[in-house]
């Protein structure tokens, strides 16, 4: 099966233009909707990153729509998914963190598609377990997924496939639809597993990206003074929580050798599983990069202080971050191109996003799980040339809650009323007239791993107002124009005593809009309480 997917990959790449324009009366749009895992808009040149370029995604910017203020209502992995596909928070469709259990029996958008003659597929990452429903075809990754010859389950049958992930992520893409109906629209949820830890590049880009050094940001060093507790107990520090093998790429035996301990318990598992799915031909080049970088540290080690292992760190973890960006943004252009050779691009709507933001070291942190800004938000562009004028901008507040609606409504079919997003197909042209002043936010993974604790809260155009709770009762109230990076906390500031007393009523009025309470908080909390 191996060779089979293999020769089809190579037929699609030698036979440009070989799938088939869309033909007949149905002339409803084609949806490819693109996710990455944790890709950061701060690494995409359109939003302004100072660390990378991305052309590619950047070119839906230039043709379509990009929008400046996009956020995910639980910044982690499925819970995001489960919205996405129900259009419905996290305490409602019930997936509410990456263990929880999601019930694919509940309706979603895809299922809706299909039952209104679409054709749809779901290809890359999910991870949530179960049979995904509402696909014609499916080829997931398991759980996190692999990036060097990863197995996927391709419509329930379990394969290693050979290449890189990113790559092959796309090619299944673009197979999929060279070999679909052409009588009937279809919708692809095309997920790529990368940029997630522990953020292994193609072998292409590996030369490149390694030899990079990037600006740090302002607050790599940050304190925390001006924040609660929450921020101080995370466990998100680059240089204190990262792993050194795994995540930086540290050979286990340097390791062993110049005394670093393991943070996680699979640290060293993890290095030796993710390099050891490479064939040896690969591994040679790979070694023959890395293991040059390690020599340097061998040597520099003994002589580095806790600021100089930061800042090493730090670099390591960006080569490698951008390093796999590279990929996803080829994959971008390739499709792009496909569709464009094949008649499609002008009836496809094209949309970029990702799963949530990421910290790029802000804070001195990786990872995400925060209502803080970098997490919050996440990259949004989309091209449809028929209905968005190309170089558009919205500030407008729009939610990974508004998929399911925004898809539907764009394929003409009305969103069910428990839907609890909006279309924001209205937005296309950068108006912002009736849409929604404050976003919703929950986040429940506590106790778990990187620490962060339980919260929920609203942001709207200017403020922010966070409540910590279980183990302790803390709020949070940012003036985000003053203070966009979030240092200080104003809530017990007397100057913001009326913006503080405006916020709480809000959020009390969108919780209950959304039909959240503080009885969904306790109905969620863990059964064994923490001490
Ligand atoms: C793994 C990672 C975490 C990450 C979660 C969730 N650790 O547990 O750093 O926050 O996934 O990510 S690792 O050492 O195993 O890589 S998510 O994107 O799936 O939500
Ligand atoms: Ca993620």
């Amino acid at each position: 099966t191996r060779n089979i997917v293999s020769i089809l990959q190579c037929l699609l790449i030698l036979l440009p233009g070989s799938a088939v324009a869309q033909k007949g009366q149905d002339k409803r749009p084609n949806i490819v909707y693109i996710m990455s895992d944790d890709h950061a808009y701060q690494a995409i040149s359109a939003y302004g990153s100072r660390l990378n370029k991305t052309p590619n995604i950047d070119r839906l910017a230039e043709e379509g729509l990009l929008f400046t203020r996009a956020s995910v209502t639980n910044a982690l992995c499925a819970p995001s998914r489960a919205v996405l596909l129900t259009g419905k928070h996290s305490f409602v469709n019930g997936k509410i963190d990456n263990e929880a259990k999601f019930d694919w029996s509940q309706d979603n958008f895809a299922k809706i598609l299909q039952k209104h003659g679409y054709q749809t597929a779901l290809i890359g990452k999910i991870h949530m377990d179960g049979i995904p429903t509402g696909f014609d075809h499916s080829a997931v990754l398991i759980d996190q997924g692999e990036y060097y010859n990863p197995n996927f389950i391709i419509n329930g049958h379990k394969q290693q496939v050979e290449g890189y992930v990113s790559d092959l992520t796309t090619d299944m893409v673009l197979q999929w639809i060279a070999q679909r109906d052409p009588s009937k629209p279809f919708c692809v949820l095309y997920h790529q597993k990368a940029p997630h830890r522990e953020w292994l590049p193609a072998l292409r880009h590996i030369v490149d990206y390694t030899a990079m050094k990037f600006p740090e940001p302002e607050t790599l060093f940050d304190d925390f003074r001006g924040r609660g507790t929450a921020a101080k107990t995370a466990e998100m520090n680059i240089l204190k929580h990262m792993n050194w093998a795994g995540d930086n790429k540290v050979p286990p035996t340097l390791m062993d050798e110049l005394g670093l301990k393991e943070y996680m318990s699979w640290d060293k598992a993890a290095f030796n599983n993710n390099l050891g799915r490479m064939t040896t031909e690969e591994r040679a080049v790979w070694d023959s990069v890395y293991l040059p970088i390690m020599e340097n540290f061998r040597l520099a080690y003994p002589h580095m202080s806790e600021a100089d292992l930061m800042r090493w760190r730090y670099q390591r973890y960006m080569q490698d971050y951008l390093g796999t960006v590279a990929a996803v943004d080829d994959g971008v252009g390739k499709l792009l191109d496909f569709l464009k050779q094949n008649g499609l691009d002008e009836n496809t709507i094209v949309i970029y996003t990702s799963d949530q933001g990421f910290y790029l070291g802000e804070h001195g942190w990786f990872d995400k799980r925060f209502m803080y800004e970098e997490s919050l938000r996440t990259p949004l562009l989309i091209r449809y040339p028929k209905e968005i004028p190309a170089g558009t901008r919205s500030d407008a507040l729009v939610q990974n809650l508004d998929f399911a609606p925004t898809l539907l409504d764009y394929a003409g079919i009305e969103a069910p009323k428990d839907m609890q997003g909006e279309s924001f197909r209205k937005l296309a042209g950068g108006t912002q007239k009736n849409w929604r002043d404050a976003v919703y936010y929950t986040y429940y993974e506590y106790p778990g791993i990187h620490a962060v604790k339980r919260h929920y809260g609203i942001r709207t155009d200017r403020y922010k107002l966070i409540h910590f709770y279980y183990d302790i009762d803390e709020w949070e109230l940012y003036d985000l124009e003053e203070d966009p990076q979030e240092l200080h906390n104003v809530y017990d500031n007397p100057a913001y005593a009326e913006v503080r007393k405006k916020m709480t009523e809000k959020l009390a009025a969108v919780r209950a809009s959304y039909n959240d309470s503080a009885d969904n908080d306790r109905k969620f909390l863990p059964k064994t309480p923490v001490e």
